[in-house]
């Protein structure tokens, strides 16, 4: 496929509003983000939900589906909601969105980890916080385990199968490929695989060349490069639009947004469709079009 694969992951658990004011987190925010990312050329919007009263990290099923029900009205982007939730929550608390709204695709992380994002915390003084709860979130975000046991992964896939749900695999470590390739052989995995390699996280691999192509030379000797799609993630600035250019050029596709990167160039914030639009601008210059969420249906196999 020579269209490339955007993903708009529009807010996710870890960046707060005192960050960036450009933060979606009310329904209509989302909803909104996610129309002008999908007409930027993001063909998959990746979910997580957020309170609307605060930004809040939440886990509230209810209000996901209110906030999938909002997006869906606006586009017609293949959504793709998180498993990972968010730090605190519980294996079971981050699953129970599979059942409940049954989506296309949803993320499947593939390993327990260190997990660090940033120091975020440190650069703020109490003053500045937007929201009293952000201090002590963006702290715990700094350091904490995030719990992706065999057996949590193994429930995970078969909550996905009854659903007909596809996975989005989060390798954020080599190893994870090979625990991938541990559930391929249990018969967890359909194919073609759709890998998402999350670079730059403490705690996991990073973001650099040498660190994509040995993902790649694994991914490769495990599946076979006919078995699997992939597409990456750098996590901050400017890694984000580094790994996604590497991905252009080598074929790979590329998820960028505000959960993963809140700057559009040096020292600019940007809003979530202006970074699709970056990346749409760069993938031009390499002969590469957004694909469409149609056809990233019918290249993933997704149920539509
Ligand atoms: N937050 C990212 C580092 C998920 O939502 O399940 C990876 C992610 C995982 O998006
Ligand atoms: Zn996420």
């Amino acid at each position: 496929m020579n269209k490339v694969i955007i993903t708009a992951a529009l807010t996710g658990a870890v960046t707060v509003p005192t960050q960036t004011p450009y933060l979606p987190y009310t329904i209509e925010q989302l909803a909104e983000d996610a129309e002008q990312c999908a007409r930027a050329g993001a063909a998959i919007i990746h979910i997580h939900a957020r309170n609307p009263a605060n930004g809040a990290p939440s886990s509230d099923m209810e209000l996901f589906g209110e906030i999938l029900q909002a997006i869906k009205a606006r586009t017609d982007a293949v959504i793709c909601t998180t498993t990972g939730g968010g730090v605190g929550m519980t294996p079971s608390d981050r699953v129970r969105v599979v059942p409940m709204w049954q989506p296309e695709l949803a993320t499947c992380n593939m390993g327990s980890m260190n997990f660090s994002v940033h120091p975020a915390a440190r650069r703020f003084s109490d003053s500045d916080y937007k929201f009293p709860w952000e201090k002590q979130w963006l702290l715990g975000s700094e350091d904490f385990i995030f719990p992706n046991t065999f057996a949590s992964i193994k429930h995970f896939l078969i909550e996905m199968k009854k659903t007909n749900t596809r996975p989005e695999f989060e390798i954020y470590d080599v190893g994870h490929l090979y625990n991938l390739d541990f559930m391929v052989r249990e018969g967890l995995v359909e194919k073609p695989i759709w890998l998402q390699f999350v670079m730059g996280v403490l705690g996991g691999i990073r973001a650099t060349l040498y660190d994509l192509t040995h993902l790649l030379d694994t991914a490769n000797r495990l599946f076979g490069p006919e078995n699997y799609h992939w597409s990456v993630i750098g996590v901050g600035y400017p890694q984000q639009f580094h790994m996604c250019t590497a991905a252009l050029m080598l074929g790979g596709h590329a998820r960028v947004g505000l959960e993963d990167n809140i700057f559009v160039s040096r020292g600019k914030l940007g809003r979530n469709h202006e970074l699709v639009e970056k990346i749409v601008r760069i993938a031009a210059e390499f002969d590469r079009e957004p694909a469409t969420p149609d056809e990233v249906r019918a290249f993933l196999n997704l149920k539509g």
